[in-house]
């Protein structure tokens, strides 16, 4: 066991203590004792190895015997106690959004409520409205993230299943004999979430890149192994096959494996009307079976009269319609971006000291780069007071006036307060390059309070961007409840760009909002929120979803030149 697992058994033991309704006293030490497991660096069991528990604060004595005990037999007898008599799934309630060991506890002892499932038909019926401390409100508010659970979990995000696919996708590429090998299914697609990971190779040796497969390093379990097709599971249980194709059918197994099933309908349908047909190892003359495009996908396009679609419009939209107009969109990619707009440093909650960040940036080729640390009223991460921002924006004239390289803007990431006031007054404001807004508390707000709210913020002339604009973490937090409508119409009107923001939780706006706001005429900025150096890895998944959601380069203020951009800077 590491130090992550058994801070989550003591973790766990906290909760089903507190689920039980016990010592308040005793909750704390195992709460205590969890954080800093998880935060110790040295692992636990060479602490225990040279008897040394005690010395890691919040390890008590008490503490030191349960580990002691877990390291002398596998397990520790307490929490077997703790669990025996409740339901299995109670532990799990806690995933749900919004449910703390107190409420747990609550619609246990009320309402005999032990899992997820239970909740969810104990919320349907209305059961939980009348339970003190609660009310519909809330009862909506948890059926909802019933449903938000529902629909994340068993998939991965965009950055966990990408980087876990290129390490395989490496393993495979290196076998003697392997002449192609890709990426396919919904993560080339660019889908915010993937199910599993679709690894495509040909190859002369199809038992070799199999055996490198199965054994390549992360690999936790072998699910099948054969000539054509083996699947494993990585870590967190995701899944990966790899299928062996023939170089002959590389393209149609490409097209067929990358989908997504909804296209892949379409296009076979499209086959069939030419008395053709299409799967994953070529088109082909129904009749005689004779083979008309297999081994590269743009034959295959070609063949049905279809210019290439990028794998991002894959998903059984107009996207079949438009290559066959020559109507696709020109779509935006990661090098027309030429601005990184939103950045934090030391000053407020990142690691990069402002010369470091424009450092990494350049590296990066942008031209112009902004500090947009946060502001005031988020005491968690740092904020600015009004004071400390003033000597920022002097801070940054001074570094550009002796700095060639790329241009620094002077810039906030401003709250906007639960009433909808920016958290700096329209004086300071105005002293900015760059205004960034968004909700980083309060995300409770009924729709009508909220999209007010947001409202306001777009109204404000000196505002420039809204970041995040709803707030949601990918299976963590629910979307904030929004007249996205009304807002994209704002935005549109005012001039204010929709941020897509690039961190592989967030992602947001998603590719169904960007949709929507381009159809209001939005204009939209793809951005990384960077803390810190490895946050600029996650711009391949901004410039993905721009990319679902049908944008041009010209959409995204980013790929503005440094003069355009100043100018729409100073466009109200
Ligand atoms: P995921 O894994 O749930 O994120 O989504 P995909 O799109 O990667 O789906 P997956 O892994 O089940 O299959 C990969 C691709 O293979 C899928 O996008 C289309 C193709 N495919 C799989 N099963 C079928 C099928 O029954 N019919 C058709 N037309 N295509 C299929
Ligand atoms: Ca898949
Ligand atoms: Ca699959
Ligand atoms: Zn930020």
């Amino acid at each position: 066991m590491d130090n992550a697992q058994i801070a989550t058994l003591f973790e766990d033991m906290a909760n089903l203590l507190e689920i039980r309704g016990e010592n308040q006293f005793k909750i704390r030490a195992y709460q205590n004792a969890a954080r800093a497991i998880k935060f110790a660096e040295r692992p636990l069991r060479e602490t225990w190895e040279h008897g040394e528990l005690t010395g890691i604060k919040g390890v008590g004595k008490g503490i030191a015997e349960k580990i002691d005990e877990l390291f002398q037999t596998g397990s520790v007898d307490e929490f077997h106690e703790l669990k025996k008599d409740l339901p299995d799934g109670i532990l799990d309630l806690l995933k749900v959004n919004g449910m703390g060991p107190k409420k747990v506890k609550l619609v246990y002892d009320e309402l005999g409520v032990g899992s997820i499932a239970e909740l969810k038909q104990a919320a349907e019926a209305g059961k939980l409205r009348g339970l003190p401390k609660m009310g519909a409100r809330s009862e909506e508010k948890i059926l909802k993230a019933i449903i938000n659970l529902e629909q994340t979990t068993d998939r991965f995000t965009l950055g966990f299943a990408g980087g876990a696919a290129n390490a395989l996708l490496e393993v495979v590429r290196k076998v003697k004999g392997v002449s192609r090998a890709e990426i396919a299914g919904s993560l080339r697609r660019g889908r915010e979430t993937v199910g599993d990971v679709d690894i495509l190779a040909s190859a002369a040796d199809s038992e070799a890149v199999m055996r490198a497969f199965v054994s390549a390093e992360g690999v936790s379990e072998t699910l099948a192994q054969g000539d054509t097709k083996s699947s494993v599971l990585v870590e967190r249980g995701l899944q990966a096959d790899l299928r062996v194709v023939e170089a002959s059918s590389f393209g149609a197994a490409f097209h067929y494996f990358t989908g997504s099933k909804e296209h892949n309908v379409l296009m076979r349908e499209r086959a069939v009307k030419r008395k053709w047909k299409l799967n994953e190892y070529g088109l082909f003359e129904t009749e005689t079976d004779r083979l008309i495009a297999g081994e590269t996908e743009e034959d295959i396009f070609d063949a049905l009269g279809l210019a290439w679609i990028p794998p991002e419009l894959r998903e059984g939209r107009d996207e079949i319609d438009l290559a066959e107009g020559g109507a696709l969109p020109h779509l935006i990619d990661m090098s027309d971006l030429r601005a990184a707009l939103h950045n934090h440093t030391t000053a407020s909650d990142g690691h990069m000291t402002l010369a470091e960040l424009v450092e990494q940036a350049e590296k990066r080729g942008f031209e112009i780069v902004a500090v947009t640390d946060h502001s005031g009223s988020l005491g968690v991460a740092n904020g600015l007071t009004p004071d400390r921002l003033k000597k920022q924006i002097d801070e940054i004239h001074d570094f550009n006036e002796s700095h060639d390289g790329a241009r620094v803007l002077a810039g906030s990431e401003v709250d906007i307060r639960a009433d909808g006031s920016m958290d700096f007054d329209d004086d300071l404001l105005s002293r900015l390059d760059l205004v960034i807004a968004s909700v980083h508390a309060s995300f409770e707000q009924p729709r009508d309070k909220m999209t007010a709210r947001v409202l306001r913020a777009i109204e404000n002339p000196h505002v420039d961007i809204i970041a995040h604009p709803t707030g949601r973490l990918i299976g963590k937090r629910p979307p904030i409840e929004l007249d996205t409508d009304r807002i994209f119409a704002a935005a549109a009107k005012h001039g204010v760009a929709m941020e897509i923001n690039s961190y592989d939780l967030r992602l947001d706006l998603n590719d169904r909002l960007i949709r929507e706001a381009k159809a209001h005429g939005v204009r939209f900025t793809i951005n990384c929120d960077t803390h810190s150096v490895s946050d600029f890895d996650h711009l391949p998944l901004g410039v993905k979803m721009a990319r679902r959601g049908g944008l041009k380069a010209r959409d995204v203020v980013n790929t503005l030149s440094p003069g355009e951009l100043m100018k729409w800077l100073r466009r109200r």
